[in-house]
C-alpha cells in the first residue's frame, strides 16, 4: 500500500556525538532564529511575553504547569518559543495558493513542507472528484457538513476527532453539539497518547490524573522519570527538576537512550546557565530495553522487597499498606516467584544496577515517579503503569505531600478536554448531568475511540470525520491502511490552523475551517473573549489572545462549533448555540453545573486567574475504586515477542517538532542534522549485520501481504540497548501494525514495533 511522502529530497544525515546538556545559549539562540524567521523579532518577543503570564495566553506546546510561586518573567522554553512562531507565522496560505497546488501535488509533499506554507486563511472545500479545493463560504461550508450529518442513516455513522490543544470552552461545547446530534463517537487523540495512563490509573486508584502539584517536586527525595524525554518534550520541566536537584532530591532516569535532556540542565533563565556547566540531573540512568518496564519494575519491587526482608520494619509502609491497599499479599508472592535471572532478561538491565535504583527509593521518604509516552504506548503499557503504582506504593508514596504518580501530559489542553466530556465512553451520572441541564436525553451506547473509528471507517460503518485539530491521518499507525480508510468516507472535515497530511488525504468531499489559534485576539459579540486550558496537574487557568488574526475571514474554535450545531441540530435543540458563542462566560456558568469541581467557575476565574480541581487521591487518600482502595495488581512479564534476527523499534519524537508538526530535519540533543530518516542503532548490532554508519537500510514489519516497508533509512550509530532500534514519529509510523495495541486502552503500541532490517540494495 501507498505511504505518505518522505522529504522532498534525499539528504544524508550528519550525525556528531551528543551533547551533554541541555538548553543554555543554543536554546537561547533557537527561540531568537524561530522568531526572526517567522514572526518577526519584534512582534514575536513582545507576544511571548505574555505567554504563560496573568492575563497572557497558555503556550500553545506542552502541558506541563506554569510555576507560580517561581514565576519568572520569561515563563516559556525553546520549544514553547517554536510552538508560538509556528502559530504566528506571517506566511499564509489562500484560495490562490490551492488554484496553484492540486492535490496530487500536494499528496506529494511532506508534512513539513505543508505546515511550513503558512495559516490557513480561507474556508475551503474539495468537491468529489475535483483535483483541487475551492473557496466556500462558511455559511454554505456549515449547511453542506449539516447536509452530510443529517443525511446518515444512523448518527453514528459520524464521528467527531479532537486533538488536545481545543479549549475547554470549546471542547465543553463540542461533545454537547456531538450528543445533541445524537452519538457517542468522539476519538480524540488522547486515545493514541495517554489513554494507558488514565485506564491504568482508574483501576487502581480510582482516578485517571496524576496525584502531584508542582509544588511537590520541591518536597520530593527522589524522582523517578520513566519513558519522557522533558528536555525536549517539556522543558519547563527540567527548571522544576533543577530546583529539586539543589535541594538534594535523587532523580533516577529509565530510558533506553541516555537522553542529554535529563542529563545536565544549562537553565538559560540564569546568567550561569549560558557560560557555566549546568546542574547535573540524573543521578543513575537505567538503560532499559524498549519494553523492558514491567520487568524492571518488578525488578525494583523485588530488591525492595528484598531489603525490606534484611531490615524488617525499615522499608515498607507497612501502615499504609493495610489501612489503604488490596492486593499486596498476592502481589508480593508474585514478585518473589520472579526470578532475578527473568527479570534481567525481561528488561535487559542488571540485578546490581537495578538493586541501585531501589536503594534510592528506600532511602527516599517521598517519591515521585514521572512517565510520559515510553510507558503508555506498548501492548502491555497499562501493566507498565500499574507497576509503577506497584512501585510507589510500597512506601506509601500516594496523597502525601512531596510524592506521587505523574503521567505528564502532552498537548497544552488534552486533560482539559476529557474534563469537559470529549470522551467515547462517558459514565451515565455525566450523561445525566449533561441532559439534565440542557433538556436532552444524550445517547448512552459507548462510541467508537481512535482505532475503533479507523475500522468502523474500513468498513464503511463510519462515512462522515469531522476533526476538531490534529492530523488524524499522519498521527495514526499503520499509514497505508489509514489514508485508505480515510478515502472512503463520504466527508472529512478539518477544523484547523495549519495545512497537514490530513487534509490532503481525504473524504469524497473535503472541507477545511480555518480557526483562531490561542494566541490571537478573539472578538465576540459580547466582548473581547478568553478560554481556559486545564494542566497536567489540574489547574484550569485562562489564556487570552493577544495577537491580531491571521485573516479576518477566520473565526474561533466555540464560533465554528456553535454554528455547526446551529446548521445541524438547530431545530430539534432548545439551546441557543450563538449566545454561548457571543459571551464564553455563558459556557462557563455551563460548565460549573455540569462539571465536578468546577463551581462559581468564573468567580473564581476572575478572582484568582486560575482553580485547582480537587483530587481524591492526592487531597485526602480517598480511592474510588470498586474495593474502595488502592490496588496491588500482579501482570506476568512480557514475553519477548521479537523473533530471533528481528529488532524492536520504538519511535521519538526530535527535539525540533510538535507530534506531526515537524520544524527542521535537525534533532540537536542527539546530534543529528540534515534528515530525519535514520535509524539509530547499537555500534553492536551493526557490526553484527556488517553496517557501516550512514549506510542505507530497509525497515519492514509484518508478514506476507501485510508487509511494510520503509526503504532508505541511514543507520546512526547510538549507545541504545541491543536488539532494539529508534526511528522518528511520524516518518515510521507506516511500519506501526494496526492490530499491536495496549490491553485495556486500545493505544497503538508505537513504541514496541518489531521490525527487519537489511541493507538497502
Ligand atoms: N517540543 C515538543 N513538545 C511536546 C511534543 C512534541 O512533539 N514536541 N509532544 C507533546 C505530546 S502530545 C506528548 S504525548 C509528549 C510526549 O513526550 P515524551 O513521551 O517525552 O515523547 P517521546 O519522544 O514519544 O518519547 C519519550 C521517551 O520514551 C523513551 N522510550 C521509548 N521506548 C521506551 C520504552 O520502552 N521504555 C522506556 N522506559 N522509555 C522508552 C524514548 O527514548 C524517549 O526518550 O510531549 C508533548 N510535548
Ligand atoms: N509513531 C508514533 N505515533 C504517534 C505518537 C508516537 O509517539 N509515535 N504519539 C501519539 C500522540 S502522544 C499524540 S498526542 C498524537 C498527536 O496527534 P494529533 O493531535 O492529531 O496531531 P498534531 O500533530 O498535534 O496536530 C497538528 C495539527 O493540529 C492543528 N492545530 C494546531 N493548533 C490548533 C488549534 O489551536 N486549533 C485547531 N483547531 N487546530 C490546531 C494544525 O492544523 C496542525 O497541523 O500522535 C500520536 N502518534
Ligand atoms: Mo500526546
Amino acid at each position: 500500500m501507498a505511504t505518505p511522502p518522505r522529504t522532498e529530497q534525499v539528504i544524508d544525515p550528519v550525525f556528531v556525538e551528543p551533547p551533554d546538556f541541555a538548553a543554555g545559549a543554543p536554546a537561547v539562540r533557537s527561540v531568537l532564529d524561530s522568531l526572526h524567521r517567522k514572526t518577526g523579532l519584534v512582534t514575536g518577543a513582545a507576544a511571548l511575553l505574555r505567554m504563560n503570564q496573568p492575563g497572557g495566553f497558555d503556550c500553545p506546546g506542552c502541558a506541563w504547569p506554569e510555576e507560580t510561586e517561581h514565576r519568572k518573567r520569561l515563563e516559556f522554553c525553546e520549544n514553547g518559543a517554536r510552538a508560538f512562531a509556528d502559530e504566528a507565522t506571517r506566511k499564509r496560505v489562500t484560495p490562490e495558493f490551492f488554484a496553484a497546488h492540486s492535490l496530487a501535488d500536494l499528496t506529494m509533499r511532506s508534512g513539513r513542507w505543508l505546515n511550513e506554507q503558512g495559516r490557513l486563511t480561507r474556508p475551503m472545500v474539495k468537491k468529489p472528484g475535483a483535483d483541487h479545493y475551492t473557496p466556500i463560504t462558511w455559511f454554505s461550508a456549515f449547511e453542506l457538513i449539516a447536509r452530510h450529518l443529517n443525511g446518515l442513516d444512523s448518527p453514528d455513522q459520524a464521528a467527531f476527532y479532537t486533538s488536545g490543544r481545543t479549549s475547554n470552552e470549546a471542547a465543553f461545547l463540542w461533545q454537547l453539539f456531538v450528543r445533541v446530534y445524537g452519538t457517542n463517537n468522539m476519538p480524540d487523540c488522547s486515545n493514541l497518547c495517554h489513554e494507558s495512563s488514565g485506564t491504568a490509573l482508574t483501576q487502581v486508584i480510582g482516578s485517571g490524573k496524576g496525584t502531584v502539584r508542582l509544588s511537590d517536586f520541591d518536597a520530593a527525595d527522589a524522582i523517578f522519570v520513566l519513558g519522557q524525554n522533558p528536555g525536549s518534550n517539556h522543558p519547563r520541566m527540567l527548571a522544576a527538576l533543577e530546583r529539586a536537584k539543589q535541594n538534594g532530591t535523587k532523580i533516577v532516569v529509565v530510558n533506553p537512550l541516555d537522553e542529554p535532556g535529563t542529563r545536565r540542565f544549562r537553565n538559560p533563565q540564569r546568567v550561569d546557565g549560558w557560560v557555566g556547566n549546568g546542574t547535573e540531573l540524573c543521578d543513575l540512568h537505567i538503560p532499559v530495553r524498549v519494553n523492558g518496564d514491567v520487568a524492571l519494575l518488578k525488578g525494583l519491587c523485588k530488591a525492595m522487597l528484598e531489603m525490606e526482608a534484611q531490615s524488617p520494619g525499615k522499608v515498607l509502609d507497612r501502615a499504609f499498606i493495610k489501612e489503604f491497599t488490596t492486593g499486596f499479599e498476592d502481589f508480593a508472592a508474585d514478585i518473589a516467584s520472579t526470578a532475578w535471572e527473568a527479570i534481567e532478561t525481561g528488561s535487559g538491565v542488571s540485578r546490581a544496577l537495578i538493586t541501585e535504583a531501589a536503594t534510592i527509593a528506600a532511602a527516599a521518604d517521598n517519591t515521585i515517579c514521572c512517565w510520559a509516552m515510553g510507558l503508555t504506548q506498548h501492548v502491555n503499557a497499562v501493566a507498565n503503569i500499574q507497576e509503577v503504582i506497584n512501585f510507589l506504593m510500597l512506601r506509601g508514596n500516594l496523597g502525601r505531600r512531596g510524592a506521587g504518580a505523574c503521567p505528564v501530559r502532552g498537548h497544552s489542553n488534552v486533560q482539559g478536554d476529557r474534563t469537559m466530556g470529549v470522551w467515547e465512553k462517558p459514565d451515565a451520572i455525566w450523561l445525566e448531568r449533561l441532559g439534565t441541564e440542557f433538556g436532552f436525553t444524550a445517547p448512552t451506547s459507548h462510541g467508537y475511540d481512535t482505532m475503533d473509528c479507523l475500522r468502523a471507517m474500513d468498513a464503511g460503518k463510519v462515512r462522515v470525520l469531522v476533526a476538531m485539530g490534529g492530523n488524524f491521518v499522519a498521527a495514526t499507525p499503520d499509514s497505508g491502511y489509514v489514508e485508505a480508510a480515510i478515502r472512503k468516507c463520504d466527508l472529512t472535515v478539518q477544523i484547523s490552523t495549519k495545512l497537514n497530511r490530513s487534509h490532503v488525504v481525504s473524504g469524497n468531499t473535503a472541507i477545511i475551517l480555518p480557526v483562531l489559534g490561542r494566541t490571537e485576539v478573539d472578538r465576540q459579540p459580547g466582548g473581547e473573549q478568553f478560554v481556559t486550558v486545564e494542566n497536567s496537574m489540574g489547574v484550569v487557568t485562562a489564556s487570552r489572545g493577544r495577537l491580531k488574526p491571521a485573516s479576518e475571514f477566520l473565526k474561533s474554535e466555540v464560533r465554528v462549533v456553535a454554528e455547526l450545531a446551529v446548521a445541524t441540530v438547530g431545530t430539534r435543540s432548545a439551546i441557543n448555540w450563538r449566545r454561548l458563542a457571543d459571551d464564553y462566560d455563558l459556557i462557563r456558568d455551563h460548565i460549573a453545573k455540569v462539571v465536578p469541581g468546577f463551581a462559581k467557575f468564573n468567580d473564581r476565574l476572575y478572582d484568582d486567574g486560575q482553580i485547582e480541581l480537587p483530587h481524591a487521591v492526592r487531597d485526602q487518600r480517598e480511592f474510588a475504586t470498586a474495593s474502595g482502595k488502592a490496588e496491588f495488581t500482579v501482570h506476568e512479564l512480557p514475553a519477548l515477542n521479537v523473533p530471533v534476527g528481528q529488532f524492536v523499534m520504538t519511535t521519538i519524537r526530535s527535539h525540533d517538532q510538535f507530534n506531526t508538526t515537524v520544524y527542521s530535519d535537525n534533532d540537536r540533543y542527539r546530534g543529528i542534522s540534515a534528515s530525519r530518516e535514520v535509524v539509530f542503532m547499537s555500534a553492536a548490532d551493526m557490526t553484527d549485520l556488517n553496517l557501516q554508519a550512514g549506510e542505507r537500510v530497509n525497515l519492514s514489519s509484518g508478514d506476507g501481504e501485510a508487509t511494510r516497508t520503509l526503504s532508505g533509512f541511514a543507520v546512526v550509530p547510538y549507545r541504545i540497548p541491543r536488539g532494539c532500534v529508534a526511528c522518528y514519529y511520524p516518518e515510521a509510523n507506516p511500519l506501526v501494525p494496526f492490530d499491536a495495541v495496549a490491553t485495556g486502552s486500545n493505544t497503538p503500541a508505537y513504541k514496541s514495533v518489531p521490525v527487519r532490517i537489511s541493507r538497502a540494495i
